[in-house]
């Protein structure tokens, strides 16, 4: 079973505004398994919780809403 809540932060790029914010909220929360998804502007990062998503997937869907992300420091 895997159904574990799980949290991921990623490092988005070119967020400016509230708008974008919520570009990336929104792109994050389109994918299976995510259940939250926090962007925190200042730090350009976003974080997802949720269960059994695929990290690779939010990634892409993040890119397909214009914004550069990636996992890491
Ligand atoms: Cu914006």
């Amino acid at each position: 079973m895997d159904n574990s809540e799980t949290k991921t932060t990623i490092n988005v790029k070119g967020m400016t505004c509230g708008h974008c914010a919520q570009a990336v909220e929104e792109a994050a929360l389109s994918v299976d398994g995510v259940s939250q998804a926090t962007v925190d502007l200042g730090k350009g990062q976003a974080t997802i919780s949720g269960s059994g998503f695929d990290l690779d997937t939010v990634i892409q869907a993040i890119s397909e809403a214009g914004y550069a992300a990636s996992v890491g420091e």
